[in-house]
């Protein structure tokens, strides 16, 4: 018997193409919504009328004359059940109940044999959970298009391999520089640049004491925060409590015999400061000065907690100073973090260390793709994993 199956936008113009296909005495089985095919139709929740039709099946009001060789149309001039003998009529139905039987057994089976639908849940679940994680919506759909596309239908139902599935997507996006190299016998110059507030003066502070501390590194401070004396009173408590040498630079020409004052150290860590990240005069300034210290790295530092539109507006302002590393701070202020995810696409900067915390020196990690992945899947803000 042949049993087919019709999909529009309603139920309206699914049975005139049943009409159109299988004639007026077509007999609808089955009709039922069903989410639209493709991906596309999927996230944006289309529906449509899937009408399941035949022109095989008899109803009693079309009940042929014979019931042994069933025809689609009843024979011309027939009048229908008044001239059937009721063992005919009968015989017809048992004939007719048997049909039945057997195509709602087939559509069961070809149900369950098909039933993978057009998005598993696994996927339609990542969707929505991208989205509460802040990631641009554009974003969430690459990504989850890009898994409906490289994954099996069977491999698309397990939750597990698809969730694991897109951390390495995600992962394999992320750039990471690793941890400032000191060479011994080599002085490593780093600057952290960015607009006020966002936690250089703090980072620094973590740094010097990391690589002091835990790494035995001779460590040299040098300030350029010109603007508030509070600034580098700031960084010099932090140098007193652990005994390193800091210079105050105010002009550029000051640069080279302070960093020669610093004597034989490893790293020179310079913190800067401008009173704002809008003043074009001064981050031409400042890049004079790094590039008179000979910076081996420039980290640009932003704030997880301001906008993504922000963050890149910022980010193209510093481009003057020419930044070769990305450090992230106050990552446990943001409630979510897949607002940074724009900046892996947008800018070309790996990312050196992140921050979550005023803590000195517990609050500064490494960034690491995996440890990143994680905490923009993670749905609230809370310490580093693992710490
Ligand atoms: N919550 C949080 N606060 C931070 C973090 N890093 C720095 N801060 C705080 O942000 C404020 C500004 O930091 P500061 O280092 O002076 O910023 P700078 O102007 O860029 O030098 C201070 O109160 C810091 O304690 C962080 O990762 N998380
Ligand atoms: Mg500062």
């Amino acid at each position: 018997m042949e049993v087919k199956t019709f999909r529009a936008a309603s139920l309206q113009e699914a049975l005139a193409r049943v009409r159109a296909e299988l004639g007026p005495e077509a007999v609808v089985l089955q009709t039922r919504q069903v989410r639209s095919g493709g991906l596309v139709g999927w996230l944006r929740r289309r529906r449509e009328v899937e009408v399941t039709a035949t022109c095989q099946v008899r109803v009693a009001s079309r009940l042929p004359q014979s019931t042994h060789e069933p025809s689609p149309k009843p024979s011309p001039g027939s009048s229908g059940l008044s001239e059937e003998s009721s063992e005919g009529l009968s015989r017809a139905l048992a004939t007719q109940l048997a049909q039945l039987e057997e195509m709602v057994s087939r559509l069961y089976h070809q149900q369950r044999l098909t039933r993978v639908p057009e998005v598993p849940e696994p996927l339609f679940d990542l969707f929505t959970e991208l989205l509460d994680r802040d990631f641009p919506e554009t974003t969430a759909r690459e990504l989850v298009s890009h898994l409906a596309q490289s994954l099996s239908p069977q491999e698309l139902t397990d939750t597990v391999l698809v969730r694991g599935r897109l951390h390495r997507l995600l992962e394999q996006q992320v750039r990471v520089a690793g941890p400032i190299q000191v060479l011994p016998g080599q002085r490593r110059v780093v600057a952290l640049v960015g607009p006020t507030g966002v936690g250089k003066t703090t980072t620094v502070a973590k740094l010097a004491a990391q690589f002091h501390l835990r790494g035995r590194c001779r460590v040299g401070l040098v300030t350029v925060d010109t603007y508030r004396i509070a600034a580098v009173e700031q960084l010099r408590t932090y140098a007193q409590i652990m005994n390193l040498p800091m210079v105050v630079v105010a002009t550029p020409d000051q640069m080279a015999p302070a960093l020669a004052q610093l004597g034989p150290v490893d790293l020179v860590l310079i913190d800067t400061a401008g009173r704002s990240p809008r003043d074009e005069v001064k981050l031409h300034e400042l890049r004079a000065f790094l590039q008179l210290a000979q910076a081996d790295e420039v980290h640009l530092v932003l704030s997880a907690s301001a906008s993504s539109q922000s963050l890149l507006a910022t980010a193209q302002r510093f481009r003057v100073v020419e930044p070769n590393r990305l450090l992230l701070t106050k990552l446990d202020e943001a409630p979510a973090l897949g607002h940074l995810w724009p900046l892996w696409a947008k800018l070309p900067w790996p990312l050196s260390y992140l921050t979550d915390g005023q803590n000195v020196p517990e609050d500064l990690h490494i960034a690491s793709a995996q440890d990143l992945v994680q905490r923009l899947l993670q749905s609230s803000s809370s310490k580093w994993p693992g710490e």
